[in-house]
């Protein structure tokens, strides 16, 4: 199924590799046709191009709206030229075939992602160049369709491999790509149109991301996996610039992004702030007089954990802490912004990866979550609930002090990125016990509390951290036991959602330990 190239439809906004391109063509005997700005450039290349308007009989009009929309090309696109009736239909219509598509769209990301307004954003949506995509991609059985200016040399050497013709495995494989391209596109639209509208409800859009990142395996070497962008440019982890050390993984990037929407909770303005994460989850969690202090207090949390972790300051990383960082092996440090003699220090940590971003995530910003599940996708809002002083209710005898007020507001920050059944212990302004991903709540509890009492061990302290401790359950206490058991613990104050059936008892097993309980009303689950 070989099929030769005789005529190119050349239509691009981007023109990058252009000129070299159509030389190439041109050179294999083949007829350039373009629209507007395309064939003004190949033109003054010195190229014989034929315009689209003198093929179509209609000049270019609307701003460009309407150039290519016309049967003299999509006839020439989608004609089957096996069948008979097609050809005469060709024939009668003087509709010469087009064998090779040569578009890359509007640049509506682009125009989105710099912030054009609502007109510039609608006059950047490409309609006649995805109607030529999905045409030739269409008709793969004679059309090649090329989107990606990464396809142009490929395109070549294919040609040059066939005599000037290409084969169905290539045009298929194109189509493929074509077919990605207008999906992703019009998702772009929808996804814009979502925000623009605000209505972030996860219903009536359609998803896709444009491929960023081919990853060299997923979560394990057996797994293929890629780095999709969406979009929305969110200060993040996807529009972060790495400084140092090898490509990120699938893990380093889910892990990364966990530790940087976890600091981002914490607002500089109050301090600097640390977070260690490994397996998406939270070793350490501090605030400091310093970054470095910060460090070392979340360190402390769980310095068995932290071996290899993921670390996000909110802060820029300046030399003291770097130094300090780079005691023990770390994967990823992610911060926004890291002074010259942190990142001169680092550069030596060949290993190490270093990613600055624009900027904190905004925690509160809209945004949509998306889970696969067996056939099909769950989308919800973002988790970007939050409470303050004034949202929560003190439901024990005895009221809590300040200090135990600030660290279980702290403590609740932890647990809304704590999976779940997440338990968090906090003093201080630091983390000193976190439960993680249990099934039960009380063992979640139980294991917080357990390793709290090995650190103390580890660094010869003479009792555990979570003496005099606050505790964050990320959703209600089903029962008094393990509020029991964070109270034996040494907790003496206690945050969670509320709203079990049981409350009153849990409530009552409270004052009778003598703690102070605060509902927050909202839980924060995490899976
Ligand atoms: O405004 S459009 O949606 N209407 C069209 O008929 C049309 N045909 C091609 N945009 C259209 N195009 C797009 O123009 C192509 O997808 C390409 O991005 C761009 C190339 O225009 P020029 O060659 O004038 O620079």
């Amino acid at each position: 199924a070989l099929h030769p190239v005789r005529r190119a439809l050349i239509s691009v906004s981007d023109k990058s590799g252009l000129i070299d391109l159509a030389k190439a063509l041109t050179g294999r005997g083949i007829e350039l046709l373009s629209t507007g700005g395309s064939a003004k450039m190949l033109r003054e290349a010195g190229l014989e191009v034929r315009d689209v308007a003198d093929v179509t009989g209609f000049p270019e009009m609307m701003d460009g709206r309407v150039k290519t929309l016309h049967p003299a090309v999509h006839g020439g696109l989608l004609a089957l030229r096996d069948d008979a009736a097609h050809v005469e239909a060709m024939n009668t219509h003087n509709i010469g075939p087009i064998d090779l598509l040569i578009v890359n769209l509007y640049p509506f990301e682009a125009t989105v992602a710099k912030g054009g307004d609502y007109d510039d954003c609608i006059e950047n949506i490409d309609i006649g160049g995805p109607a030529m995509i999905r045409a030739g991609a269409k008709n793969h059985k004679f059309v090649n369709v090329v989107v990606d200016t990464d396809d142009y040399q490929p395109l070549l050497e294919e040609l040059d491999a066939h005599d000037g013709a290409t084969s169905y495995a290539f045009r298929q494989k194109l189509a493929l790509t074509a077919y990605a391209r207008t999906g992703a596109y019009d998702a772009a639209v929808s996804a814009w149109m979502t925000g623009a509208l605000e209505q972030a409800a996860p219903r009536r859009r359609a998803f896709a991301g444009t491929l960023a990142q081919t990853l060299r395996y997923g979560e394990n070497p057996h797994q293929s996996a890629a780095f999709y962008t969406d979009g929305s440019n969110r200060p993040g982890l996807a529009n972060a610039s790495q400084v140092q050390g090898k490509e990120l993984s699938y893990n380093n990037i889910n892990d990364t992004d966990a530790a940087f929407e976890l600091v981002s909770e914490f607002l500089p303005a109050n301090g600097p702030a640390c977070a260690v994460i490994k397996h998406a989850n939270p070793c350490g969690v501090a605030r400091g007089e310093t970054l470095r202090e910060a460090y070392m207090r979340a360190y402390d949390c769980d310095r068995t954990s932290a071996f290899g972790g993921i670390i996000a300051l909110n802060a820029e990383l300046d030399e003291e802490t770097a130094e300090e960082i780079s005691q023990i092996f770390t994967e990823v440090i992610i911060a926004p912004g890291a002074s010259k003699a942190a990142q001169k220090l680092l550069a030596k940590k060949k290993n190490l990866r270093l990613l600055l971003t624009p900027g904190l995530a905004d925690p509160t910003a809209a945004g949509l979550m998306i889970k696969q599940v067996s056939g099909g996708f769950l989308v919800q809002d973002r988790d970007n609930g939050h409470i303050d002083m004034d949202d929560l209710k003190v439901v024990t005898k005895r009221q809590p002090s300040e200090k135990e007020m600030a660290d279980m507001l702290f403590a609740w920050k932890v647990a809304k990125h704590v999976k779940s059944n997440a338990i968090v212990y906090v003093k201080d302004g630091a983390t000193v016990g976190v439960g993680a991903g249990q099934m039960s709540r009380v063992d979640s509890c139980r294991i917080a509390a357990q390793k709290s009492r090995d650190m103390a061990e580890a660094m010869g302290l003479a009792e555990p951290l979570t003496i005099g401790s606050v505790v964050a359950s990320d959703a209600f206490f089903p029962f008094p036991d393990g509020l029991l058991t964070a109270a034996e613990a040494g907790a003496t104050a206690v945050i969670q959602p509320g709203g079990s059936m049981r409350d009153q008892a849990v409530i009552d097993a409270a004052d009778e330990a003598g703690l102070a309980m605060v509902l927050t009303g909202m839980r924060h689950f995490r899976h």
